[in-house]
């Protein structure tokens, strides 16, 4: 009998930790050994002069939801899964947005409905909550939490979606009472509200004038305001698509103080600039999101961020809506940017955006280039160690990564429901070009194999609790069980 079902012999294994050359066993969809010169197997990959790296975690995306402008995103769990294996990534995690009015478990049956059967990598599920009622917050959040729902997203701006400071405040207590992640979308709703009444007023309403009226310094005191909130009820936050330098230094001053604030930024605030939304035409719609590419003297901020660990994480906030009349011109190609879907897509590229500018650029390593794509986003949510690394007992979801293939990306090599990248023309080196889910190629070298069906939810564990922290005298009330 073969001591494996695969072997991955001669490839450069590289984990948040190390970088070694070893050949690795796979037995029932686990890594089952590392070692030199491993034998007797079913199959075997020849790895020689490759990097091999842990499957990429992708905790911010947006599959299969209804956006807060009733235009639903592109992607399903189909789609979403595929192009997400192509760019190297195997674990995505979607949210399951509440409405206000809606059961928050009413919600979560039917995402999960949308993705059966459909996946071709594993999916954990975030909560988005919109109407934090008593009856959700005492029993219906503490019920999806024991169920591995342990994260959910909350929002300052957006009509539908924003919670003022006091909903924040129960959120953040409810979080700390059960052990729960938050993650935080910080912009200063009323002074987003306030530019735009004036821009809008004064005929301002192309895209270009969206990065105007989202102003960094709202996202600023959003992000200040939060880490305050926070800091009162004693509970750890994630500040998720922080855009550049003015949230930066808020979430530096934050970490400074020993506050427990978690942050992640996308590959749009590295490769995407304000002047990508001043094209011609309506194409500056392809490049609107929340929070929006800034300036580009912004871009070297971000990257000092990574580079000096302020941030954990990079996730691509994934929203993918096409550009034609079911999503960025829903409301007409010279529709004003108060009425464009905000959200660009970016689950495909962003490992390999990464990975060029990033560890071939020698700004990180190929290691803290793996713990922010795969380990930190796989602890922080609750799914490490069998996600986010190649380890003995792990999932076997391993990408093989070609660092000499020279590609330039652009919309017709991608894998997803779009029809059009904000990276178009974009050249990069490093692509992956076999990934594994579970021990089961899903991509292999310009080809899609994996099968819907295969990718299963996963349930998430509670993040580590967190070292109670000595709290200044006469501000020890523990808040949350008040
Ligand atoms: N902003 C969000 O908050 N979510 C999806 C996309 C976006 O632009
Ligand atoms: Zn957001
Ligand atoms: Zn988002």
């Amino acid at each position: 009998m073969a001591d494996f079902d695969l072997v991955i012999k001669g490839g450069t294994v590289a984990t948040a930790a190390d970088t070694v050359p070893c050949d690795i066993g796979i037995r029932d969809g686990r890594v089952v050994a590392l070692g030199d010169s491993l034998k007797n197997a079913k199959e075997t990959i020849d790895a020689t002069g490759k990097l091999v790296l842990p499957g990429g975690v992708d905790s911010h995306c947006h599959i299969a939801q209804m956006g807060s402008m009733g235009v639903e995103t592109a992607d399903d769990f189909e789609s979403g899964t595929r192009s997400a294996a192509c760019g190297g990534t195997t674990t995505i995690i979607p949210f399951a947005a509440q409405y206000r009015g809606q059961s928050l478990r009413t919600v979560v049956d039917a995402y999960r409905k949308r993705a059966e059967g459909k996946a071709l990598c594993d999916y954990a599920i975030h909560l988005i909550i919109s109407d934090p009622t008593e009856q959700v917050l005492g029993q219906e959040l503490p019920g999806l939490i024991r169920d591995g729902y342990t994260s959910f997203k909350v929002y300052m701006t957006y009509d539908a979606l924003k919670l003022d400071d006091r909903q924040m405040l129960d959120v953040l207590a409810c979080a700390r009472r059960e052990g729960a992640m938050v993650m935080v979308h910080a912009e200063n709703h009323d002074v987003i509200k306030w530019i735009t009444e004036r821009l809008l007023n004064a005929g301002k309403i192309a895209p270009k004038y969206h990065v105007v009226a989202h102003a960094a310094p709202a996202e600023r005191e959003a992000t200040h305001r939060v880490i305050t909130l926070a800091e009162i009820v004693d509970v750890p936050i994630l500040i998720v698509h922080v855009s550049g330098r003015e949230a930066i230094e808020q979430i530096r001053w934050a970490q400074s103080r020993g506050l427990r604030v978690m942050a992640e930024t996308c590959p749009q605030y590295l490769f995407l600039s304000a002047e990508d939304l001043d094209k011609a035409g309506f194409e500056g719609a392809k490049c609107q999101c929340s929070p929006p590419p800034r300036g580009k003297e912004n871009q070297p901020f971000v990257w000092l961020g990574i580079e000096d660990g302020t941030f954990q994480t990079i996730g691509s906030d994934h929203a993918p809506y096409r550009y034609d009349e079911g999503g960025k011109m829903k409301n007409g190609p010279n529709a004003p940017f108060t009425k464009v879907p905000n959200g660009i897509p970016g689950l495909e590229v962003r490992m390999p955006l990464v990975f060029s500018e990033g560890v071939l650029k020698k700004r990180i390593t190929v290691n803290r280039f793996v713990s922010l794509m795969a380990t930190e986003p796989a602890k922080i949510y609750g799914l490490y160690p069998r996600k986010g690394t190649i380890a003995v007992g792990s999932d076997a979801d391993i990408v093989i990564w070609d660092t000499e293939r020279k590609v330039t990306i652009t919309q017709s090599i991608l894998h997803d429901n779009m029809n059009y990248t904000p990276y178009e023309g974009q050249k990069v080196q490093g692509w992956p070009i076999v990934t594994l889910s579970r021990g089961r190629v899903v991509w292999n070298d310009g080809k899609v194999v994996g099968k819907p069906g295969h990718g299963q939810f996963l349930p998430c564990a509670l993040p580590e609790p967190a070292k109670p922290r000595p709290r200044p005298a006469g501000f020890d009330y523990d808040f949350a069980r008040f």
